[in-house]
């Protein structure tokens, strides 16, 4: 599309926004303000770079084998650099514990520092990507079924030292970067047929969680993420979503929502305003669970698009944390980061161009017809002149692009992994 008709098509949508009391241009400045967490192991499947590596297990699992995964450190920071260039704004990346610089060395997971870390505190840097961290628990000879609450002593112990570790290695990132490190604990632990002993896990799961948090560090956040079951463990979910409600509200710590980790016909949205009352942010995976939580890439679907709406409408835009949080293995790798960073960034612009005050004035005043009404004419307001304004700012392509370019990108470097 010609420069010139992208621009005059943006002042043709700012002025109908404007008559809806919307300003476009606040909201172009907003989206700047807009930081994905990108998660690092679309890029490879949830590989990682252990050199004791295990196959993926803990219940989660990436279908498909398209060619040209990321196999090694170099390749995955470029493919994310590369990933990130076709996505408007400045965005944040999300490791792994298991994407560790660990330089051929086999460090085990009770064994990892923030040594083997700083290759990518230097790269982020460089690249003025801040980082974010997640400690990992499954794909290892120790993750069975049970991890942080496992009645075995030894293997409790285990993970416990492992998350400890983990979690000063996100206060040294935090720290480096000047700006918090969120550090997300999710564990898969549960049991494939019935347990007749619930809460002694959970019991051990409340334990571990105080040793692990004891300390408290300053340039770090704990997020905790539930789920409602992994593959293989159908039938019980130690840290299901009341368990951590519980524990977050009391403890007070991030509540990780993974839009994949709820029953099918529960909205995510309506969580936003109740957690927020009682705990003091929210940290997003965003995903598209299709029939289970399947990790299928991000689309501007109505779930989404719901979530971003509360987000907005509950003033809550700096109090959330966006990760992302998806691993299709069936296309193009690249091509999957790009197509769902830009839906979670549709779907937020449309939440912030949302002509809330008209909206609320109505409902205040009981016009409910109204309030429908424009709920309604807003979804065809002219919401994509401003996004394709939003990309050209930011020097990226408008439309569909980058699809050439990441077809390029696949011809010249990809399809040559084998
Ligand atoms: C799994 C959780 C978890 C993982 C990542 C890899 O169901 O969503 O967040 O996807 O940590
Ligand atoms: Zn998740």
């Amino acid at each position: 599309m010609k420069e010139s008709t992208i621009l005059s098509t943006y002042e043709i949508a700012k002025e109908r926004y404007a008559s809806l009391g919307v300003d476009t241009d606040n909201v172009l400045e907003t989206m700047q303000n807009f930081h994905l967490s990108l998660h690092c192991w679309q890029a490879d499947d949830v590989t990682g770079f252990e050199v004791q590596g295990e196959a993926l297990s803990g219940g989660i699992q990436a279908t498909g084998n398209y060619p040209g995964k990321a196999r090694n450190i170099d390749e995955l920071r470029q493919d994310i650099l590369k990933a990130a260039s076709y996505i408007p704004g400045t965005h944040r990346l999300n490791l792994h514990e298991i994407y560790g610089d660990f330089k051929g060395e086999k460090v085990d997971r009770d064994q990892v520092e923030p040594k083997h870390f700083q290759s990518w505190m230097e790269w982020g840097r460089e690249h003025h990507m801040k980082l974010d961290f997640n400690s990992t628990s499954f794909s290892h000879p120790k993750s069975g079924n049970l991890t942080l609450s496992n009645p075995d002593e030894g293997i409790r112990r285990f993970w416990i030292e492992h998350t400890k570790r983990c979690r000063v290695i996100a206060d040294f990132l935090g720290e480096a970067q000047d700006d918090p490190c969120m550090m997300n604990l999710w564990i898969h632990d549960g049991s494939k047929d019935i347990t007749v002993d619930r809460m002694k896990y959970r019991e051990l799961l409340k334990d571990s969680l105080d040793q692990v948090f004891a300390t408290e560090y300053p340039h770090m956040r704990d997020c905790i993420e539930s789920k409602v079951f992994g593959i293989g463990l159908e039938s019980y979910t130690v840290g299901s979503n009341d368990f951590y409600i519980g524990y977050g509200v009391s403890r007070g710590k991030v509540i990780t929502l993974d839009t994949g980790h709820f029953h099918p016909t529960e909205s995510v949205a309506d969580k936003v305003s109740s957690l927020l009352l009682f705990v003091p942010e929210l940290m997003l995976h965003v995903s598209r669970p299709v029939r289970w939580d399947s990790d299928h890439v991000t689309i501007m679907d109505d779930p989404t698009q719901e979530l971003f709406h509360e987000i907005v409408r509950c003033n809550a835009f700096d109090r959330v944390h966006y990760g992302l949080d998806y691993f299709d293995a069936s296309i193009n790798r690249i091509g999957a980061y790009v197509v769902g960073s830009r839906a979670a960034q549709k779907c937020m612009m449309r939440a912030l161009l949302e002509p809330l005050t008209l909206l609320r004035q109505y409902e205040a005043n009981g016009q409910g017809f109204e309030r429908l009404a424009l709920l309604e004419e807003s979804k065809s307001l002219p919401w994509t002149a401003v996004w394709d304004m939003f990309c050209l700012k930011n020097n990226v392509p408008v439309g569909e692009g980058y699809v050439a370019e990441i077809e390029k990108y696949e011809a010249d470097v990809t399809s040559k992994r084998c």
